[in-house]
């Protein structure tokens, strides 16, 4: 047995996984944490003899939840977009923003000109945000440099996080976000030049986790997305994929035919989508910061995705411009009120269902076997994670086992 070694009681346990109780809830639970796993968790009567010589660590009756998981983030971008916003709101449209040097463009130009050095320093106050309100896994997408040097130098700077944060990163190459301005009215010279090449480059680096793209009107069409994936899939990498938000091109049922891990956003995903990615099991990762931010009206069709039971997880999408949200809680509760999700579906959206829109089965459950990245809270009851606005009741974070 290792120092991290402990027994967790005084606890209400969320463990989130599916049975009998709403949010797999085990009042009066003890958790067995050995060698950076859970061992054994369930009512703390019954735990068994073999934990009886741990050291226990008493957690005054809070509530502990797995770690949080956030699926989908862009967390790794240079400067900021706040002037455009201050312009918006000053009556300037969008095409004055864009020749001010506005859009995703100047970002794309400011993550250019940032090194790594900078572009980590940027990034880890946003992790910072996230980690105090209990998260322990994010998705970082690149998607941002849009050459080989600076797509590469984003993947390479969100794995360094971990070596500066407690916090697991798990990386998604989108190279097809937007088409640099370089190739102007040639995308598909883009994809075939560098989009695909780099993803070539970034995977024998070991820098990619997933394959992303962006579908939509304004970014890359699905026949163009469908080259991405088949260069993706030729590596034996899984797939997601950026569909269905501002118009309904079909994105998401060309992702669930290639097995998609999920299809993000999906505001304009019709009957035949969800049926799609129900058959493949593909999960909905829905991005309430971004609907909030473009004052979207149109909703995603959460009762269609429920009745055909297809798995919803709940993300930031934080963005420069189009979500820069930083707080896992406040996305719990826009999942509620803005999508009338059950505050259940939106704390399982942020544990279970998002670490399956990952591919992962090593956490967002409390059970035997997962790893320990556990968050305690200073709440009640689980649904208050998702009710309150801008109070963070977190109260201590335990990643790999160690408080
Ligand atoms: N969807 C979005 O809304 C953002 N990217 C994406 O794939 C926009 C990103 C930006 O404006 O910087
Ligand atoms: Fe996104």
């Amino acid at each position: 047995m290792t120092r991290s070694d402990h027994l967790l009681t005084e606890l209400a346990a969320a463990t989130m996984t599916e049975g009998a109780t709403a949010y797999g809830l085990i009042e009066d639970a003890a958790i067995a944490v050995v060698g950076g796993q859970i061992a054994w968790v369930g009512p703390r009567a019954q735990r068994p003899a073999v934990f009886a010589d741990l050291p226990e660590t008493a957690l005054g009756g809070r509530l502990v939840t797995p770690a949080l998981i956030d699926c989908h983030t862009h967390v790794v971008f240079g400067g900021d977009r706040a002037r455009e916003f201050e312009m918006r709101l000053n009556g300037a449209s969008y095409e004055e923003v864009s020749r001010a040097g506005g859009g995703i463009i100047s970002t794309v130009a400011a993550t250019r000109g940032a090194s790594e050095a900078e572009l980590l320093a940027q990034a880890l106050p946003r992790v910072d945000a996230m980690l105090a309100e209990g998260l322990g896994t994010i998705e970082v997408k690149s998607g941002y440099g849009l050459n080989r040097e600076a797509e590469l130098a984003m993947l390479r700077v969100a794995r360094r996080i971990e070596d500066h944060r407690p916090v697991r990163i798990v990386t998604t190459y989108l190279g097809a976000h937007a088409t640099p301005p370089e190739y102007s009215g040639r995308v598909d010279a883009y994809l075939e030049e560098i989009c695909i090449p780099t993803m070539h480059a970034a995977h024998a680096e070991g820098l990619i986790d997933a394959v992303d793209g962006f579908c939509e009107g304004i970014a890359f069409s699905p026949a163009q997305i469908a080259r991405v994936f088949d260069a993706a899939k030729a590596l034996g990498l899984p797939v997601k994929l950026h569909a269905e938000q501002l118009s309904n091109l079909g994105g998401a049922q060309l992702a669930a035919s290639y097995g998609a891990l999920s299809a993000d956003h999906i505001e304009y995903l019709d009957a035949a989508g969800v049926a799609a990615m129900a058959a493949a099991g593909t999960v909905a990762v829905l991005l309430p910061g971004a609907f909030y931010t473009l004052r979207e009206t149109q909703l995603p069709p959460v009762d269609a995705l429920r009745r055909h039971g297809v798995p919803m997880a709940l993300a930031t999408d934080c963005n420069p411009g189009t979500s820069p949200l930083t707080s896992p809680l406040l996305t719990l509760n826009m999942g509620c009120t803005l999508f009338r999700m059950t505050p259940e579906e939106a704390l399982t959206g942020m544990t279970r269902h998002a670490a399956r829109a990952l591919g992962l089965t090593d956490r967002g459950t409390i059970a035997a076997g997962q790893r320990a990245d556990l968050a305690v809270w200073s709440v009640q009851h689980p649904a208050e994670l998702a009710y309150r606005i801008g109070f963070n009741p977190l109260h201590s974070r335990i990643f790999g086992g160690s408080l």
